[in-house]
């Protein structure tokens, strides 16, 4: 463990003055998760000692169209110019993204020649599967690395931060798109009104849009406070999601229910006078919405109590097996595992190492706490006594080819919705 400088951004620079959506200044801060570095800025040995960048992470709610965000904006340079999160290495990924890819295709009644654009497009996972069902492909995304990757084995990507300049552009170069999707990269955007006004400008008169993102009834019922961080700017309901399709002349159509990253939602819109009709499961999550009564302050300050309760617990839990002399190790380094161990002062004191399986990851450590990353084989070789579930989105998957460890004594933490052995 090596004690860098962390060095506090002055939170003023950043912050939110008006709700992303609505414009209304009426934001209710209702949680303080506190300074932490860029959840994916994973670090180089050579760099440990480096003066790290520590980010204000607080959640507010607009009391006007209640849509939850985060009050600070850290740039998306900053963030997603070098990225190191691929979806491609989870089996559950691919799967989901196989399904969303067909039923996509048949929704929009597209054809062979119809072109599929995908915003955030990553390393090509999700057109790897449009491709596979012979539609015509582009994908966009900022993070030069991954892009030339995924250029190289055939995923057409072109390199760019996504706006409404960049969607005119795409256009008048590739023509018009019969589904534009974007999975897991809405909530990411800033200035959601440019990214609107940018599929607007590539969307076939008859085509449509599809957007996934964690839900946000599932996330606070869930307890699922580690999905909130420094990329995750918007915290989407339906309800607001409405009325931003709404001031663009374009309305949403379905909503379908998702089981991915703990509860999302796959939201179809299209253009206002186009022929399809909307769906009665629109109203009806708009209903829930209501029921969960997510347009009362009590609702999140009731979540924000329930985070710290799951901290002290956690903290405790590890803690008392380490002074029993248990050895831990942390499995999967995603995102939120950088926020779970930052908010928890969980470091190299409690878990020995993570294990995960993205190469690009290997070698490195994780921002704040410090903690080596290795590949999932290590997991075997050390057999230690519990593997602190990171990524308890795939705990499915990751549980099942763990078979052999847990037949060897090793047993499972799960921090989300409540603290549990398996
Ligand atoms: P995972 C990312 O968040 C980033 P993260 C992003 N901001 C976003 O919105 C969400 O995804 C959706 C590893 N793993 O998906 C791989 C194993 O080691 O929870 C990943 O590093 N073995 C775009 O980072 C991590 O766990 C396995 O068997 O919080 C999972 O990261 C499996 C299945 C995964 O997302």
């Amino acid at each position: 463990m090596t004690s860098n400088t962390k060095k506090k951004v002055t939170a003023k620079k950043y912050e939110l003055t008006a709700c992303r959506i609505c414009k209304s200044q009426k934001l209710y801060p209702f949680l303080d998760l506190g300074y932490m570095p860029i959840p994916n800025g994973f670090i180089d040995k050579k760099d440990l000692n480096k003066v790290e960048l520590n980010y204000p992470l607080r959640v507010c709610v607009c009391e006007n169209c209640w849509l939850m965000q985060l009050q600070h904006v850290i740039p998306a340079e900053i963030m997603f110019k070098n990225y190191l999160y691929v979806p491609s290495t989870s089996k559950t990924m691919m799967n989901h993204f196989d399904q969303m890819s067909e039923e996509t295709l048949k929704v929009a009644h597209a054809r062979k020649d119809n072109l599929i654009i995908d915003i955030g497009s990553n390393d090509g996972a999700l057109l790897s599967f449009f491709k596979k069902r012979g539609v015509q492909i582009l994908g966009i995304d900022p993070a030069e690395n991954i892009v030339q990757d995924a250029n190289k084995r055939g995923i057409r990507t072109k390199c760019a931060f996504f706006s409404e300049e960049v969607g005119i552009e795409t256009e008048k170069e590739f023509g018009k798109a019969k589904v534009i999707t974007a999975t897991n990269v809405i909530a990411h955007i800033d200035d959601i009104h440019s990214v609107i006004k940018g599929i607007k400008a590539m969307l076939h008169p008859q085509g449509v849009f599809v957007m996934e993102a964690p839900y946000v009834i599932d996330l606070i019922d869930n307890n699922e406070f580690d999905t909130i961080y420094h990329e995750h700017l918007s915290y989407f309901a339906i309800r607001p999601l409405i009325k931003l399709f709404e001031m663009y002349g374009m309305k949403v159509i379905d909503v379908r229910k998702q089981n991915i990253h703990g509860g999302t939602v796959r939201v179809y819109a299209a253009f206002e006078n186009s022929n399809y009709e909307v769906h009665p499961r629109v109203s009806n999550f708009v209903t829930e919405e209501t029921l969960k009564k997510l347009h009362l302050r009590t609702t999140y300050d009731e979540f924000a109590r329930r985070v710290k309760v799951i901290k002290q617990d956690l903290v405790s839990f590890l803690k008392r097996i380490k002074k029993e002399g248990r050895s831990i190790i942390g499995y999967g380094a995603s995102a939120k595992g950088n926020v779970l161990t930052n908010y928890c002062g969980i470091t190299t004191e409690l878990l020995n190492f993570i294990v995960d399986s993205t190469s690009y990851k290997h070698g490195k450590y994780t921002p704040g706490t410090h903690i080596p990353i290795f590949p999932e084989s290590k997991l075997e070789k050390e057999t230690p006594d519990y593997a602190l579930l990171l990524s308890w989105n795939f705990a499915e998957e990751i549980i099942e080819k763990n078979k052999k460890y847990r037949e060897r004594g090793g047993q499972f933490i799960i921090t989300i919705p409540y603290l549990k052995i398996v």
